[in-house]
């Protein structure tokens, strides 16, 4: 596979304007010096060389002696024995040019050979925006430490929430061993900066709860090998129930020795075949899966219970706080979905092991196209965490519709929890600063499957990019992040740049507007979640409810008469949200059921708002085909007319959401929409 839509944003267009060739060919085209020749080493070498090759047609040649020194070097320092600059930590790197007697160099010097790697990858990646390497003084170090892809992939082939293909890791019950495609992988998230993942489903069933056992170690083995030559490291989602399921034991009870040293010889064994393993990624007693509950155990018995099993190898439990009710009869109002992460897990701060990290998803509901902050965050002081992001489009369009979600992840990032008075925001909780946590990071359900883009819709290759990028550095803008990944994707025509730039920035609200409004989420169908279906969860067992009447819409979470789950935020943003006058008019429909002739701050009625948003989003699903249609004469064919395919089907699509949503309101409210456009 070698296409345009396969390389993705390393596709390296070869440097037309010959002065810059000639700078760059003078500096970079002669000769590399690497030290150490580890595995990552190797592979920095091999893909600086690769970029040269493919940017300047140039093939680098490799110092015998590289003590003799080269035109690029390529050099780990650790803090000791480094220049005095030197403060990017073990995965940070600098990149900095030196001018020689007669010639310019450029020294790529890491805190490890991954941090080279990232820094091979950084050059490249300025040579092909075309930048200037004279004066080059760069210094990088990643914010998280752990930067994590979790894959939903099942053992037969399929994706759980995959939209692009079935697995490259697995095959009709088995295990690939086709590599190649793994390691094109793991150069694309290197190359973002990621460096850890999960290669397995959180719902762990009957043959990937086998992945741990002797006889399928090996195979196992073979992925954590290709991982690795990119400073990735890998991880397994297991079942809690292992010892019981795969016939060992008659119990997984936590407390229960034989089921402690179980789990001991269960890790010793994985360490002797993957001596690098990170450690277990689990999903318990959440939507059916098994976990300490069945034992009369809490959350932090059955996480302890694993962290001691990994402990004298250096592995971590990442423990998912996505547990709640699945069975709830709609007809109950008082008990709230939102509310679950909170009240399980709160309680147990300060009880779980060092090497225990909890996933908390972003938001306390599911991955909405707009939610609230989970309130977890900067509620656990003493508690590692971890937040989960998710790139798959589950809920966000389905890889059908064009979604950019950097924007998303970055008000995420940035929002003030308070937890510790103004200018506690998310990043700094997940990045372990605030806390002094010990293990901490980011981590996201991939988007990739087995087709030849990666993504299904080509531009969704921009959330797999820019999650990577915004993870590393959660203060970049999410619009720098989408120039870098058009440059490195479609080349550098201002254009292009700017075209696809805009389209990225407009179609996270474009997608909310005609699809979910307020906040309310949902408005799906089950199972599938594809939509719109308004009362798809409606009268079901989830705990997802719009309470639409007559009258009025959405859910009261305010302290006084709601559920109370506001309480569970920091002041000042518990008072915020719990108020009908301060409540940001985006989320006023997850906090509050109000009448449809309610006035939101931007002076407009709830469903007039309603109409508009709706009709305004299916205008700009049309404009969106529109500017690509722009720009047909400046992309390649090949990824030119399947990308007009999936806006076409988009702009159907959204027109569809746009008239069931309108009309479904008008007969429930009866109110004209004043502008008197078409609604049925
Ligand atoms: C992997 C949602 C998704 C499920 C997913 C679950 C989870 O409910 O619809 O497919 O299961 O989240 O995050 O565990």
């Amino acid at each position: 596979m070698n296409s345009s839509a396969y390389k993705a944003w390393l596709n390296y267009f070869p440097i037309e304007d010959r002065q810059k060739k000639k700078a760059y060919s003078d500096i970079l085209g002669q000769t590399i010096a690497a030290d150490k020749r580890s595995v990552v080493m190797e592979t920095a070498v091999k893909e600086l060389q690769h970029g040269i090759q493919a940017l300047l047609g140039i093939d680098a040649c490799i110092m015998e002696r590289p003590e003799d020194g080269g035109r690029v070097q390529l050099a780990v320092y650790s803090e000791e024995e480094g220049p005095g600059e030197w403060k990017q930590g073990k995965e940070g790197y600098t990149l900095r040019y030196r001018q020689e007697s007669g010639y310019g160099a450029i020294m790529v010097t890491g805190g490890s050979d991954a941090g080279i790697l990232y820094g091979v990858f950084h050059l490249l990646r300025l040579v092909g925006a075309g930048e200037p390497l004279e004066e080059l003084n760069v210094n990088e170090s990643p914010r998280n430490d752990l930067r994590m892809i979790n894959q939903w992939d099942n053992a037969d082939g399929t994706i759980e929430r995959g939209y692009a293909g079935r697995s490259i890791f697995y095959r009709n019950g088995g295990i690939t061993s086709e590599l190649q495609r793994i390691r094109d992988y793991a150069r694309l998230l290197a190359s973002a900066g990621l460096n850890a993942i999960s290669i397995n489903n959180v719902n762990v069933h009957a043959l990937e709860t086998r992945f741990i056992t002797e006889e399928l170690l090996p195979s196992i083995a073979l992925f954590a090998d290709a991982f690795r030559e990119y400073g990735i490291t890998l991880f397994l989602s297991v079942n809690f129930a292992a010892p019981l399921q795969l016939g060992d034991l008659p119990t997984a009870d936590p407390l229960d020795s034989d089921v402690q040293s179980w789990w001991k010889e269960t890790a010793d064994r994985i360490y002797r075949f993957i001596p690098d393993f990170g450690g277990f990624v689990v999903k318990a007693d959440s939507e059916h899966r098994p976990g300490p509950f069945a034992y009369g155990r809490d959350h932090a018995d059955g996480a302890n219970m694993l962290a001691d099993a990994l402990a004298s190898h250096g592995g971590i439990v990442i423990w998912r706080c996505f547990v709640y009710d699945c069975m709830q009869d709609w007809r109950d109002r008082k008990t709230d979905r939102a509310r679950a992460a909170y009240d399980h897990f709160k309680p147990l701060d300060g009880r779980f092991r060092r090497n225990v990290l909890l996933q908390i998803k972003n938001g306390p509901m599911d991955f909405q196209v707009r939610e609230p902050v989970s309130p977890l965050f900067g509620a656990m002081k003493q508690t590692n965490q971890i937040l989960e992001f998710q790139i798959t489009q589950e809920y966000t369009g389905q890889q059908r519709h064009l979604c950019y979600l950097v924007p998303q992840w970055k008000q995420v990032l940035d929002f003030d929890t308070h937890a510790e008075g103004s200018g506690t925001e998310v990043k700094r909780i997940v990045d372990g600063s605030l806390y002094g946590m010990t293990f901490s990071g980011i981590a996201a359900v991939s988007n990739i499957g087995d087709e030849e883009s990666w993504t299904g819709h080509i531009l969704a290759q921009a959330n797999l990019y820019g999650y990577g990028r915004l993870i590393w550095n959660p203060d970049l803008t999410a619009e720098e992040i989408g120039v870098e990944w058009t440059i490195a994707t479609f080349g550098n025509d201002p254009e292009v740049v700017t075209g696809i730039g805009r389209m990225l920035m407009l179609s996270w609200p474009i997608y909310e507007g005609y699809t979910a409004p307020l906040g309310v989420g949902w408005m799906v169908a089950p199972n599938h979640h594809y939509g719109p279906d308004v009362d798809g969860y409606e009268y079901s067992r989830w705990g997802t409810y719009h309470f639409a009447d007559r009258d009025g819409i959405g859910v009261n979470r305010t302290q006084t008469s709601g559920t109370g789950y506001t309480s569970q935020y920091a002041e000042p943003n518990a008072a915020l949200y719990d108020s009908l006058k301060t409540c940001p008019d985006e989320l006023l429909l997850f906090f509050h059921h109000v009448p449809y002739t309610h006035k939101l701050q931007s002076g407009k009625t709830v469903i007039q708002h309603i109409y508009d948003i709706h009709f305004w989003g299916a205008e700009e699903a049309d404009r969106l085909q529109q500017q690509w249609a722009g720009l047909s004469s400046k992309i390649d064919e090949a990824r030119f007319a399947p990308i007009a395919e999936r806006l076409a089907v988009q702009a159907e699509h959204a027109r569809n959401w746009r008239d069931i949503i309108n009309t479904y309101f008008y007969r429930k409210s009866g109110i004209s929409d004043v502008e008197g456009r078409v609604i049925y």
